[in-house]
């Protein structure tokens, strides 16, 4: 099977999900905007549908809606990784048909949750449903949600099922993470806690994919392209920068803090669903004052501010 690596190298933003105002249905136009600035802001692609998504606060339905819609509005211009994962594998089966109907450019999925599957168990549905489409497939490693922990021989062994190209790797375990690439030079492996990007990437990612490039994308790409360049004090920088955002956002809760700060930054976003609860007074303040923490580049660059705020 051939191996498409080069392809998913790069930075994608994990894109939320904008609802309507009671949070009923996904919001088309909104959705659109984010895209465009996500894209015009030079990042590499979109992670669509996976956890800053909502994808689990969403009908079946809702998430394939979600997949083309947000493939329409990318229209080409970007590399597209469709997030599948579900406790019910016919449910990650059909979105993975979705995907490739819709143009994606890979699959990605967490394991099955819930049930304490052992991994001969998860292997055989990573290999069943990489089968499902003939797009590559990246593993997506969040033992701090899915409960789902591996150890870096047992990455390694995902990493060898047909179509398997890399993982998204949200794991504070670098230790693990550089075993995993000296066990496979050639995985595509994509660093997913925003707070640790410059780490991960000294120690072998080809990439990242995080919620907070939605509100930082510039900073994060001259992150990289310090550390590329070696000036690893302005790349420390960029990431100290980034964190103090991310502090804010981790503060008040990182999915309805990130929905709000782009939505005074001129997106309708809509609420988080429940179970999560609108933030609070002080939380919103909180907020409001890390408006200021937002790299001015990512503004000028395509963040679609209000007039008051422009
Ligand atoms: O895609 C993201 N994880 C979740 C990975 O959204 C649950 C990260 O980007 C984190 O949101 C971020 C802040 O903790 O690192």
């Amino acid at each position: 099977m051939t191996r498409l690596t080069a392809d998913l190298k790069g930075f994608f933003a994990a894109v939320p999900t904008p609802f309507t105002t009671d949070g009923g249905s996904i919001a088309a136009a909104a959705l659109g905007d984010l895209v465009s600035h996500n894209l015009n802001a030079g990042l590499t692609g979109l992670y669509v549908g996976g956890s800053t998504g909502e994808a689990f606060l969403m009908s079946v339905e809702e998430r394939a809606q979600l997949l083309s819609l947000t493939a329409e509005a990318a229209g080409g211009r970007a590399v597209m990784i469709a997030h599948v994962g579900d406790p019910n594998p016919s449910v990650s089966g059909h979105l993975a048909c979705v995907a490739a109907d819709a143009g994606y450019d890979a699959i990605s999925a967490v394991p099955p949750f819930y049930y304490q599957y052992g991994l001969h168990e998860i292997e055989a549905h990573y290999r069943w449903l990489a089968s499902q489409t003939d797009l590559p497939f990246l593993i997506y490693n969040f033992p701090a949600l899915s409960g789902v922990r591996w150890s870096a021989d047992e990455l390694a062994r995902l990493l060898d099922i047909p179509q398997v190209v890399g993982i998204k790797n949200t794991c504070s375990d670098l230790y693990a993470f550089e075993q995993v690439r000296r066990l496979r030079p050639d995985a595509t492996l994509l660093h997913g806690f925003d707070e640790t990007l410059l780490a991960g990437l000294t120690m072998g990612a080809d990439g990242g994919i995080g919620s907070t490039y939605n509100l930082q994308a510039s900073r994060v790409l001259a992150l990289n392209a310090a550390l590329k360049a070696g000036r690893l004090q302005e790349a420390h920088r960029h990431q100290a920068d980034a964190n103090a955002l991310i502090d804010a956002l981790v503060a008040a809760g990182v999915l309805p803090a990130l929905k709000y700060m782009l939505e005074k930054a001129g997106f309708a976003m809509g609420p988080c669903r429940a179970p999560f609860q609108p933030l609070s007074a002080n939380h919103r303040r909180a907020l409001d004052a890390a408006m200021d923490l937002l790299p001015p580049s990512g503004l000028s660059q395509g963040l679609q501010r209000p007039a008051a705020l422009g």
